[in-house]
């Protein structure tokens, strides 16, 4: 029989062995997920936006907007500023990112005071050291445009970036191109600025962790390695998808991105694959820092699986000199210069160009049923886009 000595002596052992247990724990980092634990039994954050909390694979993140606080409107006398540190003192690793419904564009407006017109920021109290250009393609995804802004301004204001944010709208209900949205990007904030950097940026990644440095690097970047619809695991060796970045050098090394990827997929496969064509390699941040949480949805209309994907993928090689910034045809319709980004609805046209004949009514285009194509010289242009100005970019054809 055991004594009540004993059984005292094998419970001081038994809490004993925990507490080394916990120590060890701890020491491997996993004294978050004790945190955590403790904080489900605090009061919950109310606007579910601030605060430090847990993100989807269990790395705790702070608030975003903490840090920035302090900056004040005035900015330093022009020539005197310092430049930035190399490495920000605001930056604050993980970011709790979550997507209450509640949130309103008046409420990112007030959170964002330094943000200027056309969504512009430069550090009010240092010389930035770098200026990116953010890039999105985008349509009928205001509620996602929306979440990106409330964590992108922050996020980038704490690297102390000299930065501007571009939204490019697609007009009309033909079927979305996004990577030829990203070339009328580029042409159109390098006519504004000498950016020295473009990130082209899904609009439903957020990113998770400021160190995720939105500066280029000497080869083109792809900056969302680890997406949280990927498990955070780069899905395959080549993927340059969701967010990348490309100095100006670059972007013209590769003749930009195709233009003729109408629908979902493929274009980011053929983007990674000019990289390599253009006498360069896809550079990465770690795993653990080029995090991103991806708001979920459905496809969209207008945005359907593109069928030829596959066949176009293979021919890149013959096709990226003749089709890609050199080529790239579009007309401005409207630049808006709003209080969070800078809104280029642009009209890219079809396959068939720019302006495309209206469809035939259906017993006329019965009739007419012969093998014609339809020319894109005798197309005239509607009257809502008659106003905006054509645009052919230009490359140059050496490189
Ligand atoms: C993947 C890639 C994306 C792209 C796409 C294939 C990720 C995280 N991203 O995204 O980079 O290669 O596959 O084309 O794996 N968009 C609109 N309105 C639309 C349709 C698309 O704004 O109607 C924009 C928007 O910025 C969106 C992006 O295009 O984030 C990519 O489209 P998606 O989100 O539907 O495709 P997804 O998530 O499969
Ligand atoms: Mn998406």
């Amino acid at each position: 029989m055991i004594s009540i000595q004993s059984k005292w002596r094998y419970l001081f052992m038994f809490l004993g062995i925990q507490l080394v247990v916990m120590a060890l724990l701890s020491r491997e980092g996993y004294q978050k997920r004790v945190s955590y634990f403790i904080r489900i039994f605090r009061k919950p954050d109310t606007t579910g936006l601030s605060g430090r909390n847990h993100t989807a694979a269990g790395i705790a993140g702070g608030d975003v907007y903490a840090n920035l606080s302090h900056l004040s409107k005035t900015h330093s006398q022009g020539d005197e500023m310092p430049y930035c540190p190399k490495t920000s003192p605001l930056i604050g690793g993980p970011i709790h990112v979550s997507f209450p419904s509640g949130l309103t564009t008046a409420q990112v407006q007030r959170k964002n005071p330094l943000v200027v017109r056309g969504g512009r920021y430069r550090p009010p109290d240092c010389e930035a050291r770098h200026r990116t250009a953010i890039i999105i393609p985008h349509r009928h995804r205001e509620h996602h445009l929306k979440f990106l802004l409330y964590y992108l301004h922050p996020f980038l204001q704490r690297q102390q970036l000299n930065y501007g944010i571009y939204v490019i709208h697609q007009a009309g209900n033909y079927t979305f191109n996004r990577a030829k949205l990203m070339n009328v990007g580029f042409r159109e904030a390098m006519k504004e600025e000498d950016w020295d950097c473009l990130f082209f940026h899904d609009v439903d990644l957020i990113p998770e962790d400021d160190r995720n440095t939105y500066v280029c690097d000497s080869n083109p970047k792809h900056a969302a390695i680890a997406m949280d619809k990927f498990g955070y695991k780069l899905p395959y060796k080549m993927y340059f998808g969701g967010v990348s970045a490309l100095s100006p050098l670059h972007y013209l090394k590769m003749n930009g991105f195709p233009n003729n990827y109408w629908g979902w997929g493929g274009e980011d496969d053929d983007i990674g694959i000019r990289v390599t064509l253009g006498g360069m390699y896809i550079t990465r941040p770690s795993v653990k820092v080029g995090r991103y949480k991806m708001i979920k949805h459905k496809l969209d209309k207008g945005n359907g699986v593109n069928p030829k994907r596959f066949n176009m993928l293979a021919k890149t090689r013959q096709t990226w000199r003749s089709d890609g910034m050199n080529t790239a045809e579009y007309e401005t319709i409207s630049r808006q210069y709003l209080p969070l980004y800078t809104n280029i609805t642009v009209n890219i046209g079809t396959e068939a160009g720019l302006h495309p004949p209206p469809p035939l009514p259906p017993a006329k285009a019965a009739v007419e049923k012969t093998d014609q194509v339809p020319s894109k010289a005798t197309a005239k242009p509607s009257a809502k886009l008659k106003e905006g100005r054509t645009e052919k970019m230009s490359a140059p054809r050496d490189r």
